[in-house]
């Protein structure tokens, strides 16, 4: 793909990779915007991929009546119109810059819901805990936010620097087996310096695959969608592999 003008500007380059996260306005345009929000919609609605475990509650919730944090992952399969918007090669040309590479496929892609008053808090983690520990991967997050979002509806917050860490112990969410998403160990003592990025709907905010994220519950009589694409470049295998125990469901 022919790479565009679409990069960061050498001052968000550089927050990026010493902050680990950078957040852009208006990363997504009216039309665009609009698009994304009704695909959003309708896949909930329809209840998409919940036989194939696609759709589920990311914390764990009930499967019918109450899920508190639902996720879509690869809603495109569901909405293939998604792989036609502007907004993915906008987030390939900036990841094949930031990483001076040519392939930079889209490694994933999620939705995911906090409804008004129940939406539930995303933990802190590493997205490199749920990811190959042979590889270190080299990835940008771009969750960009479809609504207005702020610290009391569920906005990003992250730990400036933390991906300088190795991958963290993690453990699944309330330390049950069956839940999917992953809280990282001890997260107090890894948090005493949070940043919050409150976005207008349409912004985004990067991150990079180490950098420790959290998103709080939704208090407010506002829902916060979020569409999120992984962009990667190719990733680099590691001299020694990360014991991921907490991905061996066995608990082996
Ligand atoms: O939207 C959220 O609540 C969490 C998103 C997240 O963890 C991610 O994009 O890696």
């Amino acid at each position: 793909m022919e790479r565009s003008a679409a990069v960061l500007t050498d001052e968000q380059s550089r927050a990026l990779t010493e902050q680990g996260f950078v957040a852009v306005s208006s990363f997504v345009s009216g039309d665009e915007l609009d698009a994304i929000r009704t695909m959003f919609d309708r896949l909930f609605k329809e209840k998409v991929g919940q036989d194939e475990g696609r759709q589920f509650d990311l914390a764990g919730g009930k499967r019918e009546g109450s899920l508190k944090l639902p996720q879509i992952l690869e809603p495109s399969d569901y909405a293939p119109e998604l792989r036609d918007l502007d907004v993915i090669a906008r987030a390939s040309a900036i990841t094949q810059a930031y990483f001076d590479s040519d392939a930079t496929p889209v490694m994933g892609e999620h939705m995911i819901f906090k409804p008004a008053h129940v939406g539930n808090v995303t933990p802190w983690h590493q997205d490199q805990a749920y990811h190959d520990p042979a590889m270190d991967e080299r990835s940008i997050n771009f969750w960009i936010a479809l609504d207005d979002t702020d610290v009391e509806n569920g906005c990003m917050q992250y730990v400036p620097g933390s991906h300088g860490n190795d991958v963290l112990p993690h453990h699944p969410i309330g330390h049950d087996p069956s839940v999917h998403g992953l809280e990282v160990d001890e997260p107090e003592a890894l948090t005493h310096t949070t940043v919050a990025c409150p976005l207008q709907a349409g912004g985004c905010v990067m991150h990079l695959p180490k950098t420790l994220h959290y998103a709080g519950p939704n208090r407010t009589a506002r829902q916060r969608r979020a569409y999120i694409l992984i962009i990667q470049a190719p990733p680099v295998k590691r001299a020694v592999p990360v014991d991921n125990y907490w991905m061996r469901r066995d608990g082996g």
